[in-house]
């Protein structure tokens, strides 16, 4: 296949892979689809930033006029953020967007896709998708999950907000094959909130376990990523019977306006910011960089392997 004819990766990029180099991947899903402007320009501005100083390249990636982008100019960051015209794209629709030319967002499972063709291992994001609450009837589970089973990439999120069926997710995950760890916690952290109820398959105490079990896993053969989960900065943390409170309102809301499909998710994470009078973007934006630190790190210790 000629890559070239769809790829454009950026020169620094490039160069950093083919060194050796460490590299973090970022989505764009969360700039276009899940924080208000220009909060997100700042966010995906700084973000950067945070990789950088901790000796990693930064990789947001996007697809912009029907290419795929592995690194963004300061004016296609802007653009993403603005979020004008711009497509949420899954693994499904990514051929689309690049045969007609379309300009997208990515999400976490088009992320590892873009990461995966450039040779980026490493990926930092706030929340996975994964099984909705009431999927037994709508069959809503996002296409990150089956991702995670096939492409090898490791996720740092900080765990899976409670719009989804956490329990769920994590079966599915195990099903799949994929490694949940926890970063210095034995639990599986809900985004907002530091615990979950449910445990991971492995509290990975430093950075460099988590990188050894990564390449151990890539070693084997075994196909797939994993995922691990980073719990926010107790300071930032929101209370959890208040959340618990807000979702469930989010999600009637969303009942009650007919919300199905891929407007599911964006729908429910602005309702979240409305509901807690924006407090919630702020602690989205905390652990977001709280993870692309984690993130580096973890590349960085990958690389020296
Ligand atoms: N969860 C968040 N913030 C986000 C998303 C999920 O807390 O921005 C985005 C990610 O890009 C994720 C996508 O990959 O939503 C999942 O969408 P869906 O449930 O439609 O697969
Ligand atoms: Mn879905």
């Amino acid at each position: 296949m000629n890559l070239q004819a769809y790829l454009d990766i950026q020169p620094e990029i490039k160069a950093a892979v083919e060194a050796g180099k460490p590299v973090v991947a970022l989505e764009s899903t969360i700039l276009s689809h899940g924080m208000p402007y220009p909060q997100n320009l700042e966010f995906g501005r700084q973000v950067e930033q945070i990789i950088r100083e901790e000796g990693a390249v930064p990789a947001t990636m996007a697809i912009i006029d029907g290419r795929m982008k592995v690194g963004l100019t300061p004016d296609q960051l802007e653009l993403m953020c603005k979020g004008e015209n711009v497509a949420k794209v899954s693994r499904r629709d990514l051929p689309i967007l690049l045969a007609t030319g379309g300009t997208g967002a990515t999400t976490v499972a088009t992320t590892m896709i873009l990461a995966s063709l450039a040779g980026i291992k490493i990926f930092a994001t706030g929340g996975i998708g994964g099984v909705h609450r009431g999927a037994e009837t709508t069959m809503d589970i996002s296409a990150d999950l089956q991702e995670l089973a096939h492409t090898p990439v490791a996720v740092v999120c900080a765990g899976a907000k409670m719009i989804l069926d956490i329990g769920l997710t994590l079966e599915y995950l195990e099903t799949m094959g994929v490694p949940v760890l926890g970063l210095d916690t034995d639990e599986f952290p809900s985004f907002y909130c530091r615990s979950s109820g449910f445990g991971v398959d492995y509290n990975a105490k430093t950075p460099a376990i988590a990188a050894r079990i990564a390449k151990t896993k890539w070693d084997l053969g075994l196909a797939g990523g994993l995922l691990i989960g980073n719990p926010v900065p107790e300071q930032y943390a929101m209370d959890f019977n208040e959340m618990s409170a807000v979702i469930d309102k989010a999600l009637a809301a969303a009942k009650a306006d007919g919300i199905k499909g891929k407007a599911t998710t964006p729908y429910l994470l602005a309702h979240i910011v409305e509901y807690t009078g924006g407090r919630s973007l702020a602690t989205n934006i905390q652990l977001a960089y709280n993870n692309a630190r984690a993130a580096a790190r973890i590349a960085v210790e990958l690389m020296k392997l």
